[in-house]
């Protein structure tokens, strides 16, 4: 007898920034591997994180939120979600229950509405902890008439409700064919690339409204050690000499409690002690330089006017 058929294949996850994309691939996965803040635009690339449900392998893609784009590091971004969709097998469009329409789902639908392609979309309302069940079947409808979703799904990425049931349904969806990452393989995404975006999730936490924009981290080397441990050096790149300070914090502070929760974060994420390193560089035009970009994951074309 021949073995069930596996089926296998790419789900890119869109939205709005902090619709909760990077929570429910988070959550779909069973692991951390994307950063998750309250403020927008917190992904800055397309990460990839894979699941296994029953014969699927599902390769959920998170994409940085669509938001109109103004600057260079915008365009890229954005560039970069919708070839996340581009390249899927299956798109989710993740918006706020308790936000309903807005502007910007109202841009994403357009945008849907005249691609050239087939690719099926289902729509998942996420936060639904956030609203009373009623204003869901309107919503729900208003969003129905708008676009022809495969499906409508009512989730909670941040409590687990209604996840089940889509990550079933998404496996159900897949094509067949054979597996495209080991079985026990988590995230795509170079783990220094996972180290520098741990520690620029506790900056982001950390820092005032403005600030984190204009902020990248690099690991700039990655030793490991005879004992077992990882020495990692990281830069964290600002764009003006202000900002420094700020990151420094009264007595280097605020940088201390940053490379602590991030050394926390990645030992865990990791499994061995780590030696954290932060240095950082004031690079008043690094929002231009490619190199930037790449590290990211993100392609300095793209952000072309
Ligand atoms: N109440 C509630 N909050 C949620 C839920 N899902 C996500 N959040 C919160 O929403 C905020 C944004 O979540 P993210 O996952 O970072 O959102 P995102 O869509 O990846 O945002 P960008 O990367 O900026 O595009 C975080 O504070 C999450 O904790 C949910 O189901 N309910
Ligand atoms: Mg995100």
């Amino acid at each position: 007898m021949s073995e069930a058929q596996t089926k296998a294949g790419f789900i890119a996850l869109i939205g709005e920034p902090n619709a909760g994309k990077s929570t429910l691939l988070n959550r779909m996965v069973g692991a951390k591997v994307s950063i998750v803040t309250h403020k927008v635009q917190t992904t800055r690339a397309r990460i990839r994180g894979v699941a296994m449900e029953g014969n699927s392998q599902l390769i959920f893609i998170d994409t940085p939120g669509l938001f109109k784009p103004r600057r260079r590091l915008d365009r890229a971004m954005v560039a970069a979600a919708w070839g996340g969709a581009a390249d899927a097998d299956i798109v989710v469009l993740l918006i706020e229950a308790h936000r309903g329409i807005t502007e910007g789902v109202c841009r994403i639908i357009e945008t849907l509405q005249e691609r050239e392609t087939n690719v099926p979309v289902a729509l998942a309302i996420n936060k639904i902890d956030k609203v009373k069940s009623e204003a869901l079947l309107a919503l729900t409808q208003d969003m129905n008439d708008a676009y022809p979703f495969v499906e409508t799904f009512m989730i909670s990425a941040e409590r687990g409700h209604g996840c089940d049931t889509l990550r079933a349904w998404l496996a159900e969806q897949l094509p067949e064919g054979p597996f495209l990452y080991p079985e026990d393989q988590i995230a795509d995404l170079p783990m220094r690339m996972i180290a520098a975006e741990m520690t620029r999730e506790k900056l982001t936490l950390r820092l005032h409204q403005e600030l984190p924009y204009e902020l990248t981290v690099e690991t700039e080397g990655w030793e490991e050690r005879k004992d077992g441990s990882a020495r990692i050096d990281q830069i964290i790149y600002v764009a003006r000499d202000g900002h420094k300070g700020i990151v420094l914090g009264k007595g280097g502070e605020t940088v201390k409690a940053v490379s602590k929760a991030a050394r926390l974060e990645l030992e865990d994420f990791l499994g061995r002690r780590v030696h954290l390193f932060l240095q950082v560089k004031v690079r008043p035009n690094w929002l231009e330089e490619a190199a930037r970009y790449s590290e990211m994951g993100l392609d300095f074309k793209d952000g072309n006017a």
